[in-house]
């Protein structure tokens, strides 16, 4: 019989995050991750939810921080769940859409934000995970979902289901 104290128990700490992408049909705001995390990537415009305030708040503050615009109204259309095969880090990520914000979208330290055609979404230079939940965000159709990566941050598994 397998005794309580020979149980391993590992326990993964998930990090809240925010994902917003402005969507103003036919184009959308991403911007080029310039350092850090993720560099090198076009992604929607994010970060750590800090203590104390909510996820929609967060999502607005990173908004205002890297890309210097103001979004009064933000939905919500998907979280999913990011981990690593041979890590213990898991992401879980709330993806918001804004269709509207005021200010003018300008480079920061972090992010130089650029608007595509939905016809012409840098999938190539973009997360692996993209190319299957993007098309959902662009069709408005909400989502959750979980995506499990390798060393290179490949897409190795992944469920996704519209809500
Ligand atoms: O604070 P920081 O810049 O590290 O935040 C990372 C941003 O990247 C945050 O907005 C969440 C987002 N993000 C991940 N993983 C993935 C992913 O697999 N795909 C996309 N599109 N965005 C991701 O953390």
């Amino acid at each position: 019989m397998r005794s309580q104290e020979s149980s391993v128990v590992i326990k993964m700490a998930k990090q809240i995050m925010t994902l917003c992408v402005i969507h103003q049909h036919p184009r959308v705001l991403l911007g080029m991750k310039k350092r850090g995390f993720g560099e090198g990537r076009y992604n929607g415009f994010g970060g750590k939810v800090h203590k104390g305030e909510t996820i929609e708040e967060a999502a607005k503050r990173e908004m205002l921080e890297e890309v210097g615009i103001t979004c009064s109204k933000i939905d919500q259309i998907g979280v999913i769940e990011f981990s690593w095969k041979n890590k213990s880090e898991v992401l879980e990520v709330h993806i918001f859409k804004a269709e509207e914000f005021e200010g003018e979208p300008t480079e920061s330290e972090e992010m130089k934000p650029e608007w595509f055609h939905v016809d012409e979404i840098p999938y190539n230079t973009m997360w692996s995970d993209d190319p299957y939940w993007v098309p959902l965000f662009l069709e408005n159709k909400k989502f959750k979902g979980n995506f499990v990566f390798d060393d290179d941050d490949n897409v190795l598994e992944y469920n996704l289901e519209e809500i």
